[in-house]
Parts: C-alpha cells; sequence; structure tokens
C-alpha cells in the first residue's frame, strides 16, 4: 500500500464558508457561530484511502488573511491541490474565485489540482450565481464543480475526496510524496490529527483512522436540488 503526504489549502473569499466545509469534513459537523475567530493559520490532518494507496493530507485553513489577499507563501507553498470556494448567494465570492486561482498558479504553478464548491446550496433561492456559468467555468479549467451545503453536510465529502482522488492519480503510485509538513510557521494541529468523520461516500475511497483498518464509507447525504 503506497502511502502519500499531500497538503490541500482552501481558498475563496471570507465568509463564503471554508471554515465550514473542512468542518463539516473532518468532524461532520457545523456551527453556526463558526469557528473563523482563531488569529493562527491552522490546518486539519485526516487520511484518506484512494484504491491502493493511503493519503495523509494536511488541509490548511485561513486565518481570515483572505480578507486582505495576503496569504504569503507558507500558506500555499508545497500545496498539491486546493478547494476553490465561492458562495452561491454572492456574485462577488464567484468572481473572486477566479483571482484566486491566479494568484494560487502563480505562486505553485498550474500544474495543481483544483476542486471549485459552490457553498450554501441550502440557499438555492437566494442564489446568486448562474449555475451553468460556473460549472463551464470550472470545466474549462480542469476542475470538477460541486455545489455543497457545509451547513446541511451535503456533497462536503465528495469534493474533498474527489480532490484526494485527481491528486492521488496525477502523483501516480510512487510512494514517499512529500509535501506540505504540517509544521509550517503559525500553524497549530487543528484536529489533533483525527481521522475525518465517517461521512464520506465516494466510491472507492475509504477513511482510515489512525488506529484501525479502513472502512468503507457510509453515505453522504443526497445532492442539493438545486
Ligand atoms: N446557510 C449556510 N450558511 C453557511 C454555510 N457554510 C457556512 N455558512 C455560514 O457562513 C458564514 C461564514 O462561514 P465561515 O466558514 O466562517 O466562512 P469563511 O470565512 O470562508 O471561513 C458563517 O456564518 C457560517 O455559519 C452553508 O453551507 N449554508
Ligand atoms: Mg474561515
Amino acid at each position: 500500500m503506497a502511502r502519500k503526504k499531500l497538503k490541500v489549502v482552501m481558498l475563496g473569499e471570507g465568509r463564503v464558508g471554508k471554515t465550514s466545509l473542512l468542518h463539516r469534513f473532518v468532524h461532520n459537523s457545523f456551527d453556526e457561530e463558526c469557528p473563523s475567530t482563531t488569529k493562527a493559520t491552522m490546518y486539519a490532518n485526516t487520511k484518506v484511502e484512494v484504491g491502493e494507496t493511503t493519503a495523509d493530507v494536511s488541509v490548511w485553513d485561513t486565518a481570515g488573511q483572505e480578507r486582505y489577499h495576503a496569504l504569503g507563501p507558507i500558506y500555499y507553498r508545497d500545496a498539491h491541490g486546493a478547494v476553490l470556494a465561492y458562495d452561491i448567494t454572492d456574485k462577488d465570492s464567484f468572481d473572486k474565485v477566479k483571482v484566486w486561482l491566479k494568484e494560487l498558479h502563480q505562486v505553485v504553478g498550474e500544474n495543481i489540482n483544483v476542486v471549485v464548491v459552490g457553498n450554501k446550496c441550502d440557499l438555492e433561492r437566494e442564489r446568486k450565481v448562474v449555475k451553468k456559468e460556473a460549472e463551464e467555468w470550472a470545466a474549462a479549467h480542469g476542475a470538477q464543480h460541486f455545489l455543497c451545503s457545509a451547513k446541511l453536510g451535503i456533497r462536503v465529502a465528495d469534493a474533498f475526496t474527489a480532490l484526494v482522488t485527481a491528486i492521488v492519480k496525477s502523483l501516480g503510485t510512487a510512494s514517499g510524496v512529500q509535501a506540505g509538513t504540517g509544521n509550517g510557521a503559525n500553524a497549530g494541529a487543528y484536529n489533533g490529527g483525527r481521522p475525518a468523520s465517517s461521512n464520506q461516500r465516494s466510491k472507492g475511497v475509504k477513511i482510515a483512522p489512525d488506529e484501525g483498518p479502513a472502512r468503507e464509507a457510509p453515505p453522504e447525504k443526497k445532492d442539493c436540488s438545486c
């Protein structure tokens, strides 16, 4: 079984739900007040099995610096993938995804794997971003597009596991890939290295608890009706 150490960064405007998406993925929970007040840059460690590969994934979240587009090189350094998030009720946040992708490419190059997440799909009636436009833009940039709700736990695990799967595939089967150390300045263990919650459902992807064998992922909630 090959092992890979991966780094994934959360990108997108403030308030689109990046921290909430990460919490949903790692803890399968949602905090209405939102845990976005801490000052330090943080990351969450989780383990995802993709076929014959175990990926140790560090997902890095911002500490609010995205509001000034001032994430800095440590945040991006050695990233294998990015979750580009926008809020479906906020057109500007979708327009800014384009800026985030440009910045990402400038810092780490264009080979990085990306998924685009339209978050807050529970607020479909307040939608301001044209779904087709977002899907087409993502496809034109080689990225999968997911409509998610961190609040209701819709397709969040799908988005993350699709990204990890794409990264693992793009890296091939070579083992011992070195990625973000997860020890960058200002970083702190977000979840104490605990495994992601069991809300994964992508086929062929298993979440492996640190202390035991991998298990088949139980189903996540079904798609948004949007
Ligand atoms: N309705 C709804 N609200 C959400 C969702 N995800 C996050 N929020 C809310 O959006 C706000 C910003 O979320 P947060 O995760 O802090 O965004 P960040 O600044 O991008 O990290 C908070 O009030 C969250 O409760 C969602 O899927 N649906
Ligand atoms: Mg946040």
